[in-house]
């Protein structure tokens, strides 16, 4: 099982569309294991997007998801980093297929509604930025028996 860090962007947050987005995890059948509606600081936003710094776009990313709370969630699954990639869609919302997140909610390129981890080091790395230990749950589903084929001993 793999954990990603998700982040429902402020512009996610501003126009209603938590619900809808944190639907799409769930009806998926992926599993959240963590969720906090918080206010990024600028210190907090340098760190998670150090990447991208002296790139062009950087103060207005730094800027825009520091300008209001976002809602961070760690959503788990097997291969739960690439399947939620894909239901992001490609980086800018002009260009993201329709069904992927970005292609159905946005048009912006730059408001592009969520973040998702791109790396397993990733993953790791951004979790332990947005959430202390113990924040992130371990808990049993009972429906993972219905999501997954678990006849091979692992869930399929
Ligand atoms: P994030 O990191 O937010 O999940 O997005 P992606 O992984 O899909 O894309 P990214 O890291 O390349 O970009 C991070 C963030 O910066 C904004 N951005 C990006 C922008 O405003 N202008 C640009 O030219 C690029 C490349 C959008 C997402």
């Amino acid at each position: 099982m793999e954990t990603t860090l998700i982040i429902l962007k402020p512009d996610a947050v501003q126009r209603g569309l938590m619900g809808r987005i944190i639907s799409r995890f769930e009806e998926k059948g992926l599993q959240i294991v963590g969720a906090k509606l918080m206010q990024i600081s600028k210190e907090l936003a340098a760190t998670h997007y150090k990447d991208h710094q002296g790139k062009p776009f950087y103060n207005g990313l730094v800027g825009f998801m520091t300008s209001a709370p976002v809602l961070v969630l760690a959503i788990r699954g097997v291969g739960a980093i690439a399947i939620s990639r894909n239901m992001m869609g490609a980086t800018f919302g002009s260009k993201a297929a329709p069904g992927s997140i970005r292609g159905d909610f946005g048009v912006s390129n730059s408001f592009n509604l969520i973040h998702g981890s791109d790396s397993p080091e990733a993953a790791a790395r951004e979790l332990s930025l947005f959430f202390k230990a113990g924040e992130v749950l371990d808990f049993e589903r009972r429906i993972d028996t219905w999501v997954y084929d678990f006849g091979g001993g692992k869930p399929e």
